[in-house]
């Protein structure tokens, strides 16, 4: 078991269930060391002894699985560099505010997951042709506002995504053993989707011929204004919208007249980033960022631009970034009662001053 990990590197917002974000300067990373990795735990972190844990598989399958922890060990293993943000992210940002975690822009990182692709399990286990959806139940348990009762974190993913070989059932991260707080023993990573479908501490898998509901999958959607009309379409939150944050300078930052360097990362689940533009002067002008290469399919993209800081007085600093399907991300994210995939322009308020 490895050891409580120490959250020095994070701002932490809530101590049990632990949720805790990262510091955005600490974004201009390849790869979030493990202890700075954000944390987003509903109930509390259960305690799991490897030895005495198994996951079985049943449902639409022909031959049902019991794999103990040493038989995942030993299966063929895949790797994938992939960043994660929680559904949430920039929550706080988000006017009418919305219930749940007050997340600034903190819950986002990238790691290098390795474990065995769902697919493997999935074919070990012979899917019946009814299968359609996996159902992903973790150990962990308690009560939500409005969930009426206690319940265990659980999610369903329908069957598209997991037959892609980079849907793991992860128990390694940056070649660590899978800390407590990301699910040790195993935990089901999603790339490129949102972080609520990647299931920690997972306790039983159960392929059916439909997508599962339930109460966290009912939530993670997009619950839009209705304005009084309750024609509004409800959609469940999958793929990362495209977005960009800028982690330095930092906000509220009182800067000397001089050159700067703005930074930041971008990313998307709709295919790589394109373009990072950067605004200094109040969206008057635009200015395209120096990108960085995407590293394979899940990852961000670091952008820069030099600045000469002479104005003195308040700024707004902006970055705006597009992706490869032309999604451009909105100076307003579309309102919903969840505050789920806030991917508005990160502005940043600095001053210029003479010292
Ligand atoms: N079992 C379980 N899995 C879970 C959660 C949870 O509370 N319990 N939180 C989900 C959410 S909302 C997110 S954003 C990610 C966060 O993963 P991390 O804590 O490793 O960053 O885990 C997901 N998987
Ligand atoms: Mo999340």
């Amino acid at each position: 078991m490895p050891d409580q990990e120490s959250n020095a590197d994070l701002n932490v917002l809530s101590e049990d269930p632990l949720c805790a974000g990262v510091f955005l300067p600490n974004l201009d990373v390849p790869i979030s060391p493990t202890e700075g990795h954000f944390i987003r735990s509903h109930f509390s972190a259960p305690q799991i002894n490897s030895s005495d844990w198994s996951l079985p598989v049943t449902g639409e399958i022909n031959n049902a699985l019991n794999l103990s922890y040493d038989d995942l060990l030993k299966m063929p293993s895949h790797e994938v560099v992939s960043l994660m943000e929680c559904a949430g992210n920039s929550r706080s940002t988000m006017q009418p505010p919305a219930e749940g975690v007050q997340w600034d822009n903190g819950a986002v990182s990238v790691s290098r997951w390795k474990g065995v692709s769902v697919r493997t399990v999935l074919e070990q286990a012979g899917l019946k042709p009814s299968a359609t959806d996996v159902l992903f139940e973790g150990i962990d348990s308690g009560t939500e506002p409005h969930s009426g009762g206690k319940l265990n974190y659980a999610m369903s993913v329908p069957m598209e995504k997991l037959l892609n070989e980079d849907t793991l059932l992860a128990y390694e991260m940056n070649g660590e053993t899978l800390p407590k707080d990301h699910g040790f023993p195993i935990r089901l990573l999603v790339p490129g989707w949102y972080g609520m479908a990647s299931v920690k501490w997972l306790d039983k898998i159960t392929v059916l011929d439909h997508p599962n509901g339930g109460f966290h999958e009912m939530d993670y959607r997009i619950y839009p204004a209705t304005d009084g009309k309750n024609d509004a379409e409800v959609q469940r939150v999958t793929s990362l919208k495209v977005k960009s944050l800028i982690s330095t300078p930092a906000k509220g930052s009182v800067l000397a007249p001089g050159s700067y360097t703005i930074k930041g990362v971008a990313w998307s689940g709709d295919g790589h980033i394109t373009e990072v533009e950067v605004s200094t002067d109040d969206d008057r002008s635009w200015l395209e960022a120096k990108l960085e290469a995407p590293q394979g399919n899940y990852s961000w993209q670091h952008f820069e631009i030099d600045w000469e800081a002479n104005n003195l007085g308040h700024s707004l600093l902006r970055c705006r970034a597009t992706d490869s399907a032309g999604n451009v991300q909105p100076m307003f994210a579309t309102w919903n009662f969840r505050g789920y995939q806030v991917n508005s322009i990160h502005s940043v308020p600095i001053t210029v001053r003479k010292s």
